[in-house]
């Protein structure tokens, strides 16, 4: 979710600053214009009185659950913010600033930056014949990685394991977050600068794309949503069609079709995993794969002659307090992932 910066610009507590949460999927702009009837006036009777003031209501969200920390400094911030400056007698003015111009898909600098500093060590140890491992941090670190490859000279394909498309845009995404467009930008849908950080977009042909694992349409409205800005071009199979067709033989099949054209890059995104087993993510979401499916899914792929490295992404520290969820990832994948397997 984006942060939403209120700015008091006056009175005693000028430069203060409060963030908050936002998620503007609801802003109600009110503004009335107020006509007095006055008789005797000849035709219509009406007279304009005078304009009130605009009123604009957002929600805002204070959630102190990932950082342990109390919601209450901040409420009484924003109390401070709306209450009588002595002063001024009055509120003072404040200024309310949320991502950039209306509608435009965010900048994504720090992205950007992180992009940048991953490439280098991707092209290197990919130019040597090494696999390198990514451990995320979210799936935009695939940016970074397809930046790198393309350095390397390789035009990579991608097995995408996810419990999601990541396929919005700036305008559509319900949490303004890159992480849920990282696939879009890959694929040539995105701001410039991330798009084209490696030259002509896109970084990564859609044909050579394998989204494996998302959640279906029947999950919610929100997934067929997002589903619905995924091209055709790219070949996606849901959680419930892998393990209805047997996760061995999905995982095979889409090793053999990639592989076929291209070399590939395995990107596991932990949320696709079933909620119910595995919480340890920042979205997570019921009906999905369960662990044996889950390497039974990425085996093929892991050991695919046509593999030029993997990255794991999303496990969420605050939401795994005892480590046990991480201790399942390294119990569960590294066997897959090392050398000589
Ligand atoms: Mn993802």
């Amino acid at each position: 979710m984006a942060k939403l910066r209120i700015t008091c610009l006056e009175g005693q507590h000028q430069g203060e600053v409060l963030e908050a949460q936002f998620n503007p999927k609801e802003i109600e702009v009110d503004r009335s214009v107020p006509w007095q009837l006055q008789p005797r006036k000849g035709p219509g009777d009406l007279e304009f009185e005078h304009v009130d003031g605009a009123r604009m209501a957002f929600e805002l969200l204070f959630d102190g659950v990932e950082t342990s920390k109390s919601v209450q400094p901040p409420l009484d911030r924003l109390r401070q913010f709306g209450s009588v400056d002595t002063s001024l007698h009055r509120p003072p003015k404040v200024k309310v600033a949320w991502g950039n111009a209306a509608g435009a898909m965010p900048g994504f600098d720090g992205v950007v930056e992180f992009s940048q500093a991953l490439r280098g060590p991707i092209a290197t140890a990919v130019s040597r014949g090494e696999l390198p491992l990514v451990l995320g941090g979210d799936c935009t670190l695939l940016i970074g990685v397809f930046a790198g490859l393309r350095d390397a000279g390789e035009r990579s394909g991608l097995w995408f394991v996810d419990g999601h498309a990541d396929f919005y845009d700036g305008e559509s995404s319900p949490t303004g977050e890159a992480a849920d467009m990282e696939l879009a930008i890959l694929t040539g849908h995105g701001p410039e600068g991330l798009v084209d950080i490696a030259g002509e977009a896109p970084l990564v042909d859609p044909a050579a794309v394998a989204i494996l694992g998302h959640r279906p349409e029947s999950l919610g409205t929100d997934v067929a949503e997002e589903l619905g800005y995924v091209p055709g071009a790219i070949e996606r199979l849901d959680a419930a069609a892998v393990v209805e067709q047997g996760a061995v033989d999905v995982g095979r099949e889409a090793e053999g079709r990639l592989a076929a054209r291209s070399q590939a890059w395995l990107h596991v995104d932990l949320d696709v995993l079933d909620s119910e087993l595995f919480p340890a993510v920042s979205y997570p979401q019921p009906g999905g794969l369960d662990w044996d499916q889950l390497t039974d899914l990425v085996r093929p792929l892991a050991a695919s002659p046509a593999l030029l490295g993997a990255s794991i992404a999303d496990l969420n520290p605050a939401r795994d307090p005892d480590g046990t969820c991480a201790a399942q990832v390294v119990e569960r994948l590294a066997p897959l992932l090392a050398p000589g397997t």
